[in-house]
């Protein structure tokens, strides 16, 4: 691992460890991306993919929105869908739609076209350039978050080839063809815990962990396709890195949807369950309580279309309802692209100062 400056600013760690701060840290899920003029302005000159594959763009946009507000950590500029394209599928991103795969998995069959057990280091050496340049630059301000999409969430967008109200068709999989399915997810599991692993040999001080569509599974099916993979990642990035004799980094889990699981979950080594807006705090408090595990979230993004003065008290409500110790916040998904950043900054701002205002009472 190289040298960096020892952190200025480690509250995030410590609020992922359940240990005391003076204030909440918080950052927001896509605090880089498209409501800011600087990051359209950076796109307008390079394709996604090439921001993502130049260290130097990718450490730009990473830095851009801590240069506008108090943020307590910074999240290295990639996607998820860098994983299905080391696995050898092509991804393009088109403007207004979002991500495509012009040739999805079609059938099982299709497994076999796949780079099973991609080089890490060689697909994906640009994502732990673009960590160690980004680490270098941030001098230490604040950390910066690795992360990586979970195993059923990445295969939903490489089956139906693209976003998706309902993954219909990486659905039917499950139900279809459940061993080609664990066959797929073990195939993205491996791979993902090399990926989290040369992230924080790189210098990630923290890992999130996207199964964005959880919401979509059910309780029960979430139990067969999602939960043990999600585990395994948790278990076996920690132990690789004991055995590198790498320090603990927090690792954080953000399954979307997932009310249902919160308890489950909360037994896995995840340092920190994070919250989408509609899951009930005062609930995954008391499960999470029990296991000594912090919580991230969950103010609905939507809110921040609110005016200023609405937001500050939204704000200060959701600090209340998580309390002071064990708390990151945050956003309950990402930003929005036609989002104002200055109620960005206006949540930013009254995290801290609600936060401040409860541990200084
Ligand atoms: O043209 C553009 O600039 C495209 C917009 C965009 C951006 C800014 C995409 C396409 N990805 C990103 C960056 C991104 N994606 C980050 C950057 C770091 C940060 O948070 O600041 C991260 C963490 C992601 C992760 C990601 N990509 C997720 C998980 C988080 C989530 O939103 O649930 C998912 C599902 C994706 C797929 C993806 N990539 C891009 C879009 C628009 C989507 C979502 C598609 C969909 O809604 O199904």
């Amino acid at each position: 691992m190289c040298d960096f400056a020892p952190l200025k600013n480690d509250l995030f760690i410590r609020a992922a460890f359940c240990e005391k701060v003076e204030r909440t840290p918080v950052w927001a899920m896509r605090q880089a991306g498209r409501y800011l003029k600087e990051f359209q302005e950076v796109r307008a000159k390079h394709d996604f993919f090439t921001v993502c594959r130049t260290p130097e763009l990718a450490c730009e946009v990473t830095l851009q929105p801590l240069r506008r507000m108090e943020l307590d950590a910074a999240i290295i500029f990639s996607d998820i869908l860098v994983i299905p394209q080391a696995l050898g599928m092509e991804v393009q991103m088109v403007p207004g739609k979002g991500p495509v795969f012009p040739k999805p998995l079609a059938n099982p069959e299709d497994l076999k076209t796949l780079n099973q057990t991609p080089d890490v280091d060689k697909e994906l050496g640009y994502v732990f350039d673009a960590i160690k340049l980004t680490r270098q630059k941030l001098d230490g301000k604040v950390p910066l978050i690795g992360f990586s999409g979970a195993p059923w969430t990445l295969m939903a967008y490489m089956v139906d080839g693209g976003s998706s109200a309902t993954f219909s068709k990486a659905r039917s999989w499950l139900f279809r063809s459940p061993n080609e399915s664990k066959a797929l997810l073990d195939m993205l599991t491996d791979t993902t815990i090399k990926y989290l692993v040369n992230q924080v040999r790189a210098g990630a001080q923290a890992l999130q962990v996207f199964e964005s569509h959880a919401g979509i599974l059910g309780s029960s099916t979430f139990a067969k396709f999602s939960l043990p993979y999600l585990a395994k990642i948790a278990t076996q990035v920690k132990k690789q890195l004991s055995d590198l004799g790498i320090q603990r980094v927090p690792l954080i889990i953000f399954a979307k949807g997932a009310h249902y699981a919160i308890e489950e979950l909360s037994a896995t080594d995840y340092d920190v369950i994070s919250l989408d807006w509609t899951m009930d705090v005062k609930r995954a408090r008391e499960i999470c309580a029990k296991k000594s595990k912090a919580l991230q979230g969950n103010l609905d993004p939507a809110m921040l279309y609110a005016g200023v003065d609405e937001i500050c008290s939204a704000t200060k409500k959701m600090v209340e309802d998580f309390g002071v110790t064990g708390h990151i916040a945050n956003l309950g998904h990402g930003m929005y692209p036609d989002l104002d950043p200055e109620h960005l900054k206006a949540f930013v701002n009254s995290v801290h100062s609600a936060s401040e205002e409860i541990i200084n009472s």
